[in-house]
């Protein structure tokens, strides 16, 4: 892992993964076809895509049976454990309508309503995480959402794993869909003859499914288009550079794109977390795609003083950061952009990631420096509410009017003088 010195011509930028016209082309060209053929074309695509042509293209209650078969109870207890933190503190973000009532008799309000439905799409093979179907899945029932339909592209011989079934069932999603790739967000933003349309589509996915939402966004929303994941740890002298490395890891074997940085003050962590790095990389049963990452998109920045390594952690905005300093929490309030905060040597990445309770769905690619975390809200829309009292409209009737003809619109100021009293 290479050590750099933080001065004024270190750039801090991180490349953005861009896509590829045919990538582009095949995505519309999927999309097109689901939006024709419906079912028929979702077969024939996954067919073509995962190998395997489906004749039922949703999981059945005997698929959910079985796959509970495969999971211990161990590991069923945690799941479970995790997803009431998770629950819990998701009813935290709940917002409530609300109405303020005026002394001249007006009534204004905010309503808020839970989308009617929402897709999931979970990414198939070894990415395909039950932590990530909790966090999806959580804060969408929390804001009331009513149906929801899972998707996930299924295997060889058709099926979906074991823990992706189970924890859906868990959280009581019973709409699966065995599809993948574009197609399947095409699906559910277009509907077919058995897929219902959905309103939102969350979730991550490889380019085919980013380039698909980036697509249909407008016909549906979508959450965010998320890129591989970041760490960022911020550390001094006092950090232990086994934990330092272990975190910076545990990033890096998400995938070869990912960014694990150090900032720290102090050079002899900065050597000592490199020397830690190798060690225990060489450990891991990711280590290829670990030492990718490491090599190709980490670093260690040194800087002279904490200041100087906040504003490089400002600079990042990274998804996730670590602080192990001395002191974290007096650093928390100049840190400006990052997606997930860790104080303290305890509060390890994986924390977040599968238990705490906060959403592991966050801003990459430095994204964080204009949004948040998936949360309740991202389920929920706002309705404004305006009622007029006749005390209101008398006093603004004249104010409204000049403001439409200001803007050259007749009609506009005839509909609020047409209701003026003494007018008619
Ligand atoms: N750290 C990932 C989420 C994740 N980690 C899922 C393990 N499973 C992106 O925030
Ligand atoms: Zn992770």
């Amino acid at each position: 892992m290479k050590i750099i010195e933080l001065t004024e011509d270190v750039s801090l930028t991180r490349d953005i993964e861009t896509s590829t016209e045919k990538q582009r082309e095949s995505v519309g060209a999927i999309i097109n076809q689901v939006r024709q053929n419906g079912d028929k074309a979702l077969k024939d695509l996954t067919e073509m895509y995962d190998g395997v042509r489906l004749e039922n293209l949703f999981v059945t209650e005997e698929e959910i049976k079985e796959a509970y078969n495969h999971i211990n109870q161990q590991t069923l207890e945690s799941l479970r454990r995790a997803s009431k933190n998770i629950q819990s503190f998701h009813e935290r973000q709940t917002r409530q309508s609300w109405v303020t009532t005026n002394e001249d008799g007006t009534m204004l309000g905010q309503k808020i309503t839970a989308l009617d439905s929402a897709g999931v799409y979970v990414p198939g093979g070894k990415a395909a995480y039950p932590s990530t179907i909790m966090m999806n899945v959580i804060p969408a029932q929390v804001a009331g959402v009513r149906n929801i339909i899972m998707t996930s592209p299924p295997d060889r011989e058709g099926k979906l794993a074991p823990a992706v079934l189970v924890t859906a069932a868990e959280l009581g999603v019973t709409h699966i869909l065995k599809a993948g790739g574009a197609q399947a967000v095409a699906a559910l933003a277009y509907g077919t003859e058995t897929v219902p349309s959905v309103d939102k589509i969350t979730g991550p996915g490889n380019i085919f499914v980013a380039l698909a939402k980036r697509e249909v966004f407008g016909q549906v929303d979508i959450d965010m288009i998320a890129g591989p994941s970041e760490i960022v740890v911020l550390a001094d002298n006092t950090a232990r550079p086994d934990y330092v490395a272990a975190d910076l890891l545990s990033q890096a074997e998400h995938d070869e794109m990912s960014s694990p940085v150090l900032v720290t003050t102090s050079k002899t962590l900065a050597e000592n977390v490199q020397t830690e790095v190798e060690k225990q990389i060489a450990e891991l049963p990711r280590k290829e795609i670990a030492s990718a990452s490491i090599n190709d998109h980490g670093a260690i920045y040194t800087a002279a003083e904490l200041d100087e390594a906040v504003e490089a952690v400002n600079q990042l905005a990274p998804e996730h950061l670590e602080i192990m300093t001395k002191n974290p929490y007096e650093l928390l309030g100049k840190i400006r952009h990052a997606g997930a905060i860790f104080l303290g040597p305890l509060s390890a990445e994986p924390v977040g990631d599968y238990f705490a309770g906060p959403n592991h769905v966050l801003p990459t690619n430095g994204t964080a420096r204009f949004s948040s975390p998936l949360n309740v809200d991202d389920f929920t829309k706002k309705s404004s509410i305006i009622s007029y009292s006749q005390t209101a409209f008398e006093r603004d009737a004249e104010d409204i009017a000049a403001i439409a003809r200001l803007e050259g619109l007749e009609a506009h100021a005839r509909s609020i003088e047409v209701r003026k009293k003494g007018e008619n």
